[in-house]
């Protein structure tokens, strides 16, 4: 390992900093001797309708209940927007928008932004949309993305966003489960110089989603779509009939903001339920501090809307911060695998945060495509979504940073909202593949699987102790689940589903999931979600999906099919189930291998063991362990033997 490479803050990146590594020491002994007092200053990151009084009132004990500020009035969208124009930046651009074409951008100021914003909150008013009501967005990677969330925002609604890269199929529970009234889509996404189907692919989903009577679709290619008269509207055509000017619904702190759906270890995916004020106070917060955002900088996050690093990092967090946001439609090889820094170059940027499976595949290319583009601009780098290897990391520090740049590896989750384990650049010393430090405010432990808090240097399950603003509230509609799911395994703490290793420096390095939970190219997936893709397949009897070590994906999408009875398998019919799950969910989630099963290894109480099957993808057969709880173990030979890839 080299958990020995350390490398110091440097004098000049510490300089100037919001918080050095005095700074730092002082907020995490203030948030934790005086949490009240600690984010009754940081509460002062947003306008406030009315100030809380009430600030910290969390158990995670029993009925498990997670309430911020919950006194004070707001609404976010004045303190990503409003405040910005009449604090005279008005004219300062909030978004840049760089197109998957590398000859389309645009620029939107932060007054045009609170224009557009308003028009389509009145839009939304006028077609019957009501605080509380939930809003679909399943869009591009456009500035109406941004548009359409901080609308909601502003009337109260409540968004869900659904990732452009998801199925009918996928879009239609997602509307079905939060009962959405409301979907704003548009013609076609771009990526890659191909165009995705959008609104056709929304046009399938609606058929089995009663719940919604009006769709917005905005003209993003031109291409034709159909457009259902009575309940499909043009965006232009129906914003500019309303007025530019839409008051904020005052909210309260613990109002609902935003639904995200997100994928666990059993069951359908959970509508993780964020509220206005703590979220909106630790995207502000953790922006600043992580990325020591200053004034006038290009932030660019290269995430996707439909996950919650775009929701944080590329929308709430740095608008909130009065940031230049900037926002691509792109991919990173495309049209060739220089296209991330050349966009760098482009627009100035100095502050970029991606994800480790972007960085390696970009490394397999060479530094030639790097060194193509200077990007002196470059001050801070960031990393998200999965464990960043060492190998990727100093390849991220060395030739894309030219060692003048600290990494920011931020762990974090859908459920917390935002960062909280992380450097801060001006104050932690970094180690290739560790997140460092938590951030103050943030109390994390490791427990063995019996529950005990392990001490000292070691290895265990990630649990957190103590709330934070950030942190989810509930699964919509199912505060049972939420208790389930994240305080039940070790009563009285938030388990993460992670597991990490502390070393004698007190340094967190994450491991990766200890659960039935897939990161495929940062992306999160259920197993299940994918076994029951795949039993759907009229010719499959029984599935089991892991997964398997992959050289850029981080993890790779390995499925165990069992034919039913008079199947054979074929070539053509392992091309054909690949394609049924990337119908079924969405390209993301398509295996990267198939095997065929005669058998699983279960117990004799029919439960398939997943440790095994982890083993053999992993082409780690000698270590099996024991097997002799199976009802069959001589099926385990035979899955050996045919071990693909
Ligand atoms: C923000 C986001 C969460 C899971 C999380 C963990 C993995 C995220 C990481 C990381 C190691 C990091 N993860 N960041 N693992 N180092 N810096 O990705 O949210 O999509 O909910 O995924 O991603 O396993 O539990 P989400």
């Amino acid at each position: 390992m080299t958990d020995h490479t350390v490398i110091a803050v440097k004098p000049e990146i510490a300089a100037g900093s919001h918080a050095d590594a005095e700074r730092r020491e002082a907020m995490v002994a203030e948030a934790k001797r005086d949490p009240d007092g600690f984010w009754k200053g940081e509460m002062n990151r947003l306008a406030w309708m009315r100030a809380p009084t009430r600030i910290k009132n969390t158990s995670f004990e029993g009925d498990v209940s997670i309430k911020w500020f919950e006194d004070g009035v707001l609404n976010l969208t004045e303190s990503c927007l409003d405040r910005h124009v009449e604090g005279g930046r008005g004219d300062q651009v909030a978004i840049i928008w760089e197109g998957d074409d590398p000859k389309s951008d645009s620029h939107v100021t932060y007054r045009q932004l609170l224009e557009r914003v308003c028009r389509l909150a009145n839009a939304l008013k006028h077609l019957g949309v009501r605080r509380g009501d939930r809003v679909t967005i399943y869009l591009p990677m456009i500035v109406e993305s941004a548009v359409a969330m901080l609308a909601c925002a502003r009337i109260g609604a409540v968004h869900s966003v659904v990732f452009g890269g998801f199925s009918p199929d996928s879009l239609a529970s997602r509307i079905q489960d939060c009962e959405s009234t409301l979907l704003i889509t548009a013609d076609e996404g771009r990526r890659g110089g191909r165009t995705v189907p959008l609104k056709a692919n929304a046009d399938e989903a609606l058929k089995s989603c009663p719940t919604v009577r009006n769709v917005i679709v905005t003209r993003n290619t031109g291409g034709k779509v159909a457009m259902q008269d009575g309940r499909d509207h043009d965006w232009t055509a129906l914003c500019d009939a309303q007025s530019a000017e839409c008051p904020a619904e005052p909210m309260g702190a613990e109002d609902p903001l935003f639904i995200l759906y997100t994928s666990g270890s059993t069951g359908k995916p959970k509508g993780v339920l964020h509220t206005t004020g703590g979220y909106g106070v630790w995207s502000a917060f953790t922006h600043e501090l992580v990325f020591d955002y200053r004034p006038g900088e290009v932030y660019w996050c290269t995430a996707d809307v439909g996950w919650v690093t775009g929701h944080t990092y590329i929308v709430y967090g740095p608008l909130a911060n009065g940031a230049t946001t900037l926002m691509f439609e792109g991919v990173p090889n495309w049209p060739d695998s220089s296209r991330f820094w050349q966009v760098i170059d482009k627009h100035k940027v100095n502050i970029f945060y991606t994800a480790p499976t972007a960085i390696r595949a970009l490394m397999r290319e060479g530094e030639a495509p790097v060194r193509k583009a200077s990007r002196q601009s470059l001050r801070i780098l960031g990393s998200v979504g999965e464990p960043i290897n060492p190998e990727a990391w100093l390849w991220y520090y060395r030739v894309v940073g030219e060692e003048r740049c600290p990494i920011v590896d931020t762990w974090w989750q859908t459920e917390t909202g935002g960062i909280l384990i992380s450097p801060l650049p001006g104050a932690v010393a970094q180690k290739p593949g560790s997140a460092t430090l938590p951030l103050p405010g943030v109390f994390p432990a490791l427990v063995d699987n019996d529950g005990n808090t392990l001490e000292g240097a070691t290895e265990g399950n990630l649990v957190i102790t103590d709330s934070w603003p950030g942190q989810m509230r509930t699964v919509f509609r199912d505060h049972e689940r939420f208790i389930q799911t994240y305080f039940s395994t070790f009563p009285g703490k938030y388990f993460t589903g992670d597991g990490a290793r502390r070393d004698e420096d007190g340094y967190w390095w994450i491991t990766g999931r200890v659960d039935d939970v897939l990161n495929v190219s940062g992306h999160r997936m259920g197993t299940a979600e994918i076994e029951s893709a795949l039993v759907a397949h009229p010719k499959v009897a029984e599935a089991a999906v892991v997964g398997m070590p992959h050289e850029i994906k981080g993890q790779g999408i390995y499925a165990y099919v069992t034919l039913k009875l008079d199947e054979e398998p074929s070539e053509e019919l392992r091309k054909e189930l690949v394609a049924w799950v990337r119908k079924e969910i969405g390209p993301i989630a398509s295996p990267d291998a198939i095997q065929w099963a005669p058998g699983l290894p279960k117990t004799r109480s029919g439960k398939i063991m997943r440790r095994i099957l982890r083993k053999i993808a992993a082409n780690e057969t000698d270590s099996l362990g024991d097997t002799s709880t199976l009802a069959d173990p001589t099926v385990v030979q035979d899955l050996i033997g045919n071990r693909v890839g």
